[in-house]
């Protein structure tokens, strides 16, 4: 905090992370100005401010930027005043340098959210106190003050980008699929920003599946596998398992959740918790009392003997597969997909194999929903999510799954993923 005494400081984007960094200056009575560019009004926020589209100078007479991870670092004014030599640092940032206990940090573009919470169940499991922060929803700089041995961050792309050497004792990259290829050059610099989580970090664990999660300098100290190994933590099929050292060490069937991808993130969970030598039974037993997060292939409803599952948090590819993987095994009669949405420029001709294969009915909506439908013959457009579960309900018999993973970011239609997936239940609830 006292680098910071003395400087100019600009906090830039006054949502979640500005306001919780204005938050955290008052408190050390550190000064800063903040900046938005939609028209806000001064008097909600703890510091000066102003309102309006970014000028290109604004911010080159600054010391200190602390930007918002909703704002990319290629904005013309953030470019220019990094060019003028100012330092570029975030909310992510000051946490770190302020907290004397451990950080995990958990990045990847599926899972996150999943493994971030079972890490703070098997630690309270433990009577470890821990807190989560980050893109969880939580900023990171609200748990500063709790009294927490553990810190457990979700880390996005974004906030990975306004940080260096970030000090953990534990860092992991679940997966990458291509997401945000609207705010990235290419593929290879998301996934960049994604490694760098293991810069400085002690424990690494990657995904051995997926070279763009491997550590680039560095070698992994443990991997998230689909496969069954003589020493640590693995995954056998048929009975689906988590093992360790070869043998079963929890049965898919133990667990709330469905799917592989969780068996996957139960897995890590189980080698990060490991780290911190927390005991295999509490481990055990917080996994298998673990519920399952809303809006991930949440089974919402069953009516007309068909289920109805709400996987609204599903905004990338990767995800979308996941669940047609996972839930596919599971329905006796047809899978129908609602799906579409803003494909935020990512290639959707990856789930082509996947819906051939394994849907049988598509109903698409949304900016981006005709690209989806060009995959199958007979895929219903729809204008509205509405209309989508009227489509779905009345094509749909007993045995049947409809599933609302659309593979897209809800921004188009919906104020965000949450909003979609309420939709969608409200839609359902009201089927007779
Ligand atoms: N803003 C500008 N100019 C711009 C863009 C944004 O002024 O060009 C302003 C907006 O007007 C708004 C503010 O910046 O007032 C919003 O900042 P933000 O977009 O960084 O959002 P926050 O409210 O600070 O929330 C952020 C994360 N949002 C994003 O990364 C987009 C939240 O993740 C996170 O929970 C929160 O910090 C706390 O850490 C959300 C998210 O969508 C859930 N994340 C993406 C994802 O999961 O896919 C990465
Ligand atoms: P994140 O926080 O990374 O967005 P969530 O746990 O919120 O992750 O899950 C987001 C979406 O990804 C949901 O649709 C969920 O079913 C799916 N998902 C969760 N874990 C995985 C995984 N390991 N691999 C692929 N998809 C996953």
């Amino acid at each position: 905090v006292s680098q910071l005494k003395n400087k100019k400081i600009a906090i830039v984007g006054m949502g979640l992370t500005g306001q919780s960094c204005a938050r955290f200056l008052v408190r050390h009575d550190i000064d800063a100005v903040g900046f938005d560019s939609r028209s806000l009004n001064e008097a909600d926020f703890d510091i000066r401010c102003q309102f309006g589209a970014f000028q290109e100078n604004q911010f080159i007479d600054f010391d200190v930027i602390l930007l918002s991870p909703g704002i990319s670092l290629l904005t013309p004014a953030i470019r220019r005043a990094i060019e003028c030599g100012v330092e570029i640092s975030s909310d992510i940032a000051l946490f770190a340098a302020n907290f004397s206990g451990a950080i995990i940090g958990v990045t990847g573009s599926n899972g996150k959210s999943t493994v971030v919470s079972m890490l703070e169940a098997v630690f309270l499991e433990a009577q470890v106190p821990v807190a989560l922060g980050g893109n969880i929803g939580i900023p990171a700089l609200d748990i500063l003050d709790q009294d927490i041995a553990i810190a457990v961050l979700e880390l996005s792309s974004f906030q990975l980008e306004t940080v260096s050497n970030l000090p953990l004792k534990a860092a992991a990259v679940l997966n990458v699929c291509e997401d945000h290829m609207d705010r990235y050059p290419d593929f290879q610099s998301y996934c960049a920003a994604k490694q760098s989580i293991f810069d400085n970090a002690e424990f690494k664990l990657a995904n051995i599946d997926d070279k763009n999660t491997w550590p680039v300098n560095a070698k992994a100290d443990a991997y998230i596998r689909r496969d069954n190994q003589a020493n640590g933590f693995g995954l056998q099929f048929s009975p689906a398992a988590i093992t360790f050292d070869g043998e079963p060490f929890i049965f898919a069937n133990e667990l709330k959740i469905t799917g592989i991808h969780n068996l996957l993130n139960a897995q890590a969970t189980c080698i990060i918790a490991s780290q911190f030598d927390v005991p295999q039974s509490e481990i055990r037993n917080a996994l298998c009392g673990f519920e399952g997060l809303a809006h991930r292939c949440q089974l919402i409803a069953y009516k007309q003997g068909i289920s109805w599952v709400n996987d609204s948090k599903a905004t990338n590819v990767g995800a979308t597969i996941a669940a047609i993987e996972g839930l596919r095994p599971l329905v006796d009669g047809e899978l129908c997909l609602i799906a579409g949405g803003d494909a935020k420029q990512a290639d959707l001709s990856v789930l082509a194999n996947r819906i051939e294969r394994d849907v049988n009915r598509l109903i698409t909506l949304g900016k981006d929903g005709h690209i989806l439908a060009a995959m199958k013959d007979n895929s219903v457009a729809v204008q509205t999510l509405q209309e989508a579960v009227k489509v779905a309900a009345n094509e749909g018999k007993g045995g049947d799954m409809v599933l609302l993973s659309p593979a897209c970011a809800s921004l188009d239609m919906f104020d965000n993923y949450q909003h979609r997936g309420q939709v969608f239940v409200d839609a359902v609830e009201e089927l007779l």
